[in-house]
């Protein structure tokens, strides 16, 4: 595999999907370059022209004049070839499925209210974020219900081992608490979430408190 750098923000779960999914694999980043985007690091004219045009990291350069936006897309590349991607087309299109279930639905709900309450803080809330962040909470809540039904009778979402669906899908998943919401009330969720988080090659999302802003 050519050179790889990550374009990032640690404290970006997008970013850590990346992370996550090149370590179960036993890839290796080679460079990680980071931005503040709350300091609006990602919307520079040299960044817009060079690394992604929509403003948002993460992004998996490859090479030297390859990069690759959308954390989903990029933990497909990665992982493309090895088990976390099934060969059964069935399951394959399975573990598609559930990347863009994160995307709709988990990404946009628990990633977003998980930045707010972080960044902003619940008393800082705009009127917008205050009717936002409700609906978004509800949203979430239901995200969550749907994933603890599918648990109910299986360890992980599409195989019996862990998929490429398991690695995008905790990555937000297990920041919920950081976005008010108490994963105690999904007990097949928590349990899963224990599960990945002692499966071999797992990274933990390496973010300090002290490091934000
Ligand atoms: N769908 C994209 C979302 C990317 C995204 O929203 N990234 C955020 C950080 S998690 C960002 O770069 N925000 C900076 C900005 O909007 O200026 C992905 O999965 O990579």
């Amino acid at each position: 595999m050519q050179r790889l750098t990550l374009h990032e923000d640690r404290f970006s779960g997008n970013a850590y999907k990346v992370r996550l999914t090149a370590s179960l694999i036993d890839v290796k980043i080679h460079e990680s370059i980071q931005y503040e985007i709350s300091k609006g690091g990602t919307r520079t004219p040299d960044f817009l022209s060079k690394i992604n045009a929509n403003g948002r990291i993460p992004v998996l350069q490859v090479g030297s004049d390859k990069y690759l936006p959308e954390s989903n897309a990029a933990c497909y590349y990665l992982a493309t070839g090895s088990r976390l991607i099934p060969s059964d087309p069935w399951k394959h299109a399975q573990v598609l499925q559930w990347m863009f279930f994160e995307q709709s639905f988990v990404e946009p709900t628990i990633g977003t209210l998980r930045y707010w309450f972080k960044r902003t803080g619940e008393d800082n809330f705009s009127q917008e974020q205050q009717v936002v962040s409700s609906s978004k909470r509800e949203s979430a809540e239901t995200a969550l219900q749907v994933m603890d039904a599918h648990l109910a009778t299986r360890d992980f979402f599409v195989d019996e081992e862990m998929t490429l669906a398991d690695a995008v899908l905790y990555a937000y998943v297990h920041l919920a608490p950081e976005a008010g919401l108490d994963l105690a009330r999904w007990a097949n969720v928590h349990a899963w979430c224990r599960r990945i988080s002692n499966h071999s090659g797992f990274v933990s999302m390496d973010y300090r408190e002290s490091e934000e802003t």
